[in-house]
């Protein structure tokens, strides 16, 4: 059956959006050489390049603790996982170049501010355990919500999550495992575990964006298959798969408010401040201006080496035409 013409896209021509969101309806992958409403293609550029930030912005937590690490194995997994995110960041940021877009505008907008990243990446990385809990919960979270993103209906973003997913894996179980060390450890390496899992156990679940009520983007992307699953339902997953988890290293969810739900075998959760949330996404949290100071000025320290490039690219350009 073809679905009723999309409110939100009624400049296009009624034909080709038709075809178009039959196409999405018989479960068919867009690619980038198809037609598509120009707001199914800004859909994705706004959601693909937030996430590719995200990447970038992300490395810097974690990078903060390279150099601290407790032990030769766990520095290089944790330089292994910070160099995964730079790959998945620009592996994204490939993805929104297929829709037309230059990766360099993306990158200005980003250092000027004006871009969105996830909220996450603004909360300070205080201890080895916070290490441990970015990889759980962060990259657990982002697993549960990038599974999802696999399906979608965009051919390059979806087989793009798919590789990612692999190595959030890896990431979400070497977090899992720092955690479950220190758990079992001292006393005061529990209670650093468990002061990890406080702090940030809120802001991972606002990882998944507000209330459906309060998503003006969803309907549009849950309609045109880029998300497959609303924020609240993707928030619900995690919850119930993460409550398992952290009984099994006897760590505490910080709410005490939870309870299982028998008639929905849903972990029920109490509010989450969406205050707080907001204040992190329009750039007031505790770290948004270290992150963007960081990311400007690894920027400016690379400029050498784009106009290093650039000069090799003429040179052998000028070689070409002369040859
Ligand atoms: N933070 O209408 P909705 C990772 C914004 S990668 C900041 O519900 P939508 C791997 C939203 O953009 C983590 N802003 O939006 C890793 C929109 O603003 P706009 C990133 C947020 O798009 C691990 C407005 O609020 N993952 O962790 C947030 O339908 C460890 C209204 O919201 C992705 O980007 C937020 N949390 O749903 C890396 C996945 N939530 O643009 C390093 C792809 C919402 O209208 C270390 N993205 N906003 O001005 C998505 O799945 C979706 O974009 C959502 C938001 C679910 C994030």
């Amino acid at each position: 059956m073809t679905p009723a013409p999309s409110p939100t896209a009624t400049t296009e021509d009624p034909k080709r959006l038709a075809e178009f969101e039959a196409r999405i309806a018989r479960g068919e992958t867009i690619e980038p050489k198809d037609w598509m409403p120009e707001k199914y293609r800004r859909q994705l550029v706004r959601m693909m390049s937030q996430h590719a930030h995200s990447e970038l912005v992300g490395m810097l937590p974690e990078a903060n603790w390279i150099t601290r690490a407790p032990s030769l194995r766990r520095k290089m997994s944790l330089m292994a996982k910070v160099q995964d995110e730079a790959g998945h960041g620009l592996y994204i940021y490939c993805g929104t170049e297929t829709l037309g877009v230059d990766r360099h505008d993306l990158t200005n907008q980003l250092l000027a501010g004006t871009a969105k990243y996830s909220s996450i990446f603004n909360y300070p990385t205080l201890t080895w355990a916070d290490i441990g809990a970015v990889g759980w919960l962060v990259d657990g979270a982002a697993i549960v919500n990038q599974t999802m993103l696999a399906k979608a209906s965009y051919g390059p973003y979806a087989r793009a999550m798919v590789r990612i997913c692999k190595e959030e894996n890896f990431h979400k179980r070497q977090g899992f495992e720092i955690m479950s060390i220190l758990s079992a450890g001292t006393p005061e390496q529990h209670a650093m575990a468990q002061d990890a899992l406080d702090r940030w156990w809120w802001p991972s679940l606002m990882m998944f964006g507000p209330h459906d009520k309060d998503s003006p983007n969803s309907d549009e992307l849950l309609r045109w298959g880029i998300k497959k699953k609303s924020n609240d339902e993707l928030r619900q997953r995690f919850v119930n798969l993460t409550v398992g988890q952290a009984k099994a290293i006897n760590l505490t969810i910080p709410d005490p408010g939870m309870k299982f739900n028998e008639a929905t075998k849903n972990w029920e959760f109490s509010d989450i401040n969406w205050d707080d949330f907001w204040r992190v996404v329009k750039g007031d949290g505790p770290c948004n201006r270290e992150r963007l100071a960081a990311r400007r000025s690894a920027h400016a320290n690379g400029e050498w080496v784009r106009a290093a490039a650039e000069a090799h690219a003429q040179k052998h350009a000028r070689k070409e035409s002369a040859a």
